[in-house]
């Protein structure tokens, strides 16, 4: 098949789970063409079946705001046309749908049809896409949509109450790719490098957004070193970070905490670490917590969204109410005070998260695919 994905290109779980996406497809033998404003953070483009095709948004002083709307459905337009591809699957409604309908109208002002696939990620759903300024055009545009996806339950459930959806939405959640990630743990972790041998050491890792509730990840943490020793890596960039440095300073404990930036090494990372820490406002699914259990890390998230749906209680992690730090502190101090104990969530962290291995999960994607094609055809 001839796939145009649509995505945003930066550290966000979105742009990741297309990314990853298309580059598995891609090695199944389809034809797969990226088409954002630049290239995504994780696409590794030495794969005769990968192209990514770069939306330019001319500058104009009338602008205030550049039409990126405008420019990325004229680029699908002439991509459809020129290679021939067979379906638009887009990523985060807003305003990757919006674009997409556009798009297929004009294709189909000129005699071609092809179907389009809008994946639900989250906060285009529960936090953005449902403020009234976006609300009628992201209704419109989900509804317009051939088909729909959300990556969890929860985000379905969301959708359907806040919007009125006439579509159906099939849930496909996240995935990872266990194969890559076994190999890349035998090479070697040097954990001294991070931490003494008697440190834990426990990992966030985000966009730093309001959302994550950083604050709450620097007050877990300043409970668990109270009580053992431990280092925290914070992995990501975002308009939350200078708040935590700070706070890190206020409470005395920035010798422990390292702040890493946005990093492609994640995997590098998530194999020094004891455990991961998610406390989300709200979270449609946490692929950062998925990621984390696929290499066998253990998670204290908090329990909103779809987390419940990924990070199971008592079993891969412990889920709280949002804000709850001293018990997602107590829980995770449960897990990192004795070695057997943490040896059991590693254990179970991983399994869970073979649930969602790329294997169990692309077929769904192939297959929605092919209905859809095949209803044009
Ligand atoms: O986590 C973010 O804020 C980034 C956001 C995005 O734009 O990609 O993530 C959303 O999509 C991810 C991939 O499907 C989900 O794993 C995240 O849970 C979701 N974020 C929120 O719902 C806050």
């Amino acid at each position: 098949m001839k796939i145009a994905i649509v995505c945003y290109p930066t550290f966000g779980g979105s742009g990741v789970v297309a990314t990853e996406l298309g580059l598995e497809l891609a090695r199944r033998g389809h034809e797969i063409h990226f088409i954002t404003y630049s290239q995504p953070v994780r696409l590794a483009l030495l794969n005769p079946n990968v192209h990514y095709h770069e939306v330019i948004v001319p500058e104009y002083p009338l602008f205030h705001f550049q039409p990126y709307e405008l420019a990325l459905s004229s680029k699908l337009v002439d991509m459809v046309k020129l290679y021939k591809i067979e379906l638009l699957h887009v990523h985060y409604a807003i305003p990757h749908a919006y674009a997409g309908y556009m798009a297929k109208q004009m294709l189909k002002d000129e005699g071609i049809d092809i179907p389009m696939v809008t994946t639900l990620h989250g906060t285009d759903i529960t936090l953005v896409g449902n403020h009234p300024f976006y609300k009628p055009a992201v209704t419109f545009s989900i509804n317009k949509s051939d088909y729909v996806t959300s990556v969890s339950q929860s985000l379905k459930d969301d959708t359907l109450k806040l919007f009125n959806i006439k579509n159906e939405i099939q849930v496909i959640p996240n995935f990872i790719e266990l194969n890559k990630i076994q190999m890349d743990a035998t090479i070697p972790c040097p954990r001294s490098v991070m931490a003494n041998e008697d440190e834990r050491i426990i990992t966030h890792i985000s966009n730093f957004r309001k959302v994550k509730r950083i604050p709450d990840v620097i007050k877990i943490f300043y409970k668990i070193q109270k009580e053992i020793p431990a280092k925290l890596m914070m992995v990501g960039d975002g308009p939350e970070k200078e708040k935590a440095e700070k706070m890190c300073r206020k409470f005395g404990i920035q010798d422990k905490v390292i702040f890493f930036g946005n990093s492609n090494e994640i995997d590098r990372i998530l194999c020094l670490t004891d455990l991961f820490l998610l406390p989300s406002e709200t979270e449609s699914f946490g692929l950062a917590a998925l990621e984390a259990m696929a290499c066998g890390v253990p998670v204290i998230s908090s329990n909103s969204g779809g987390l419940p749906e990924v990070n199971f209680d008592g079993v891969s992690g412990y889920l709280s109410d949002v804000g709850e730090v001293n018990e997602m502190a107590k829980n995770a101090l449960k897990i990192l005070k004795d070695d057997n104990v943490l040896n059991e969530f590693k254990r179970n962290a991983l399994h869970v998260a073979e649930n969602f291995d790329i294997k169990n999960i692309l077929p769904l994607y192939e297959d929605l695919y092919l209905k859809a094609i095949n209803k044009y055809r």
